[in-house]
């Protein structure tokens, strides 16, 4: 069996490659480095790796045809809801037209593939009031980023039920763990927070702090994505998430007792745009057998060893 992984060198991306190449498939990574890196591949001497842009049409036709992956894994993204404010048309180029692009030729091709799997973001949600999010919530998409993330999920599942192709979506919570890339303010926080306590850095802290997320290490992504994958699953949107609220002051507090060492906290005001609270309802996943095995203490620790 073989899976292409779009956006396969960048932090999730990554961690799924070395997950895949471990259960024995031929993996294809394909990458520009804008955001990724191939150190973050363990398994890099095992996997076929080009450096490229998934908005290059040709070039993602000519792969398919010759690599024929059984598995496509959509990650490539720019993952930056303030990124796609600043720069929409170039962000929208790669977060919708690349997918739309390679789904259609999937589609006039008859590719023979196992599952597409798309990659979308609890930014789709926005900020409604109801919780815990469940997939069929209803959706306020605010940002360039979050609607083209839910426009081409639409496109995604539309595509497999009109010309039956297995397709499947995926909405990320906040993932965190190795190989997150600390240095843009719009980073994932807890890489912020680890590059901070590791080098006694101040630490800004956008509003109040009782702002809620629902953070998930990134191997229980990665053994959410493999259930997706092993169940066959088609035609269904699952929230990846842990399932926890958690106010970022509690983040804050938990982080520094796994450290063993105190934050240098600086108040700036709230972010535009911010979501108040967020948190999944996972029932869908855990109905496929899904677990999370880190809590946020768990997953903090383990981030601090190898921070
Ligand atoms: C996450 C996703 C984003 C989008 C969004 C949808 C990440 C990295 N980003 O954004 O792509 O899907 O969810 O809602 O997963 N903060 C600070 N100081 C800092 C950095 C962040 O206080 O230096 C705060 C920030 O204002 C926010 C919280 O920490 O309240 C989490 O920020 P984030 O950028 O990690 O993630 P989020 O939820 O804004």
């Amino acid at each position: 069996m073989k899976a292409l992984v779009t956006g396969g060198a960048g932090f999730i991306g990554s961690h799924l490659v070395d997950h895949l190449v471990s259960e024995g498939l031929d993996v294809v990574v394909v990458d520009n480095l804008s955001m990724g890196d191939l150190h973050n591949i363990k398994h890099q001497d095992e996997v076929t790796i080009y450096v490229e842009d998934v908005r290059n049409e040709k070039f993602m036709q000519q792969l398919l045809q010759e690599e024929q992956p059984d598995y496509i894994y959509f990650l490539a993204a720019v993952a930056s809801v303030a990124d796609s404010i600043e720069r929409p048309a170039e962000t929208h180029s790669v977060n919708q037209t690349a997918v739309f692009n390679m789904l259609e030729y999937i589609r006039k091709t008859n590719l023979p593939i196992k599952q597409f799997l798309f990659t979308s973001s609890a930014a789709v949600y926005g900020n409604l009031p109801e919780l815990p999010k469940k997939e069929d919530s209803r959706v306020d998409p605010l940002s360039p980023y979050a609607i083209d993330k839910y426009a081409t999920e639409r496109f995604v599942l539309a595509y497999g039920e009109l010309y039956d192709l297995p397709t499947v979506c995926v909405r990320f919570f906040n993932v965190y763990g190795p190989g997150q890339n600390p240095s843009s303010p719009y980073s994932g926080v807890l890489s912020i927070l680890t590059d901070c306590l590791n080098n006694k850095k101040p630490f800004t802290l956008y509003g109040d702090g009782s702002q809620t997320r629902d953070f998930v290490y990134v191997e229980d992504v990665i053994q959410a994505l493999w259930l997706i994958t092993k169940s066959d699953t088609e035609h269904e949107v699952f929230n990846i998430a842990n399932g926890n609220e958690a106010s970022l002051n509690t983040i804050i507090e938990t982080y520094e007792k796994v450290a063993g060492t105190s934050l240098q906290v600086k108040m700036a005001p709230g972010r535009k745009g911010e979501v108040k609270r967020s948190v999944a309802n996972i029932g869908k996943l855990i109905k496929l057998g899904y677990t999370t095995k880190w809590s946020l203490e768990a997953g903090l620790s383990k981030y601090w060893e190898g921070a």
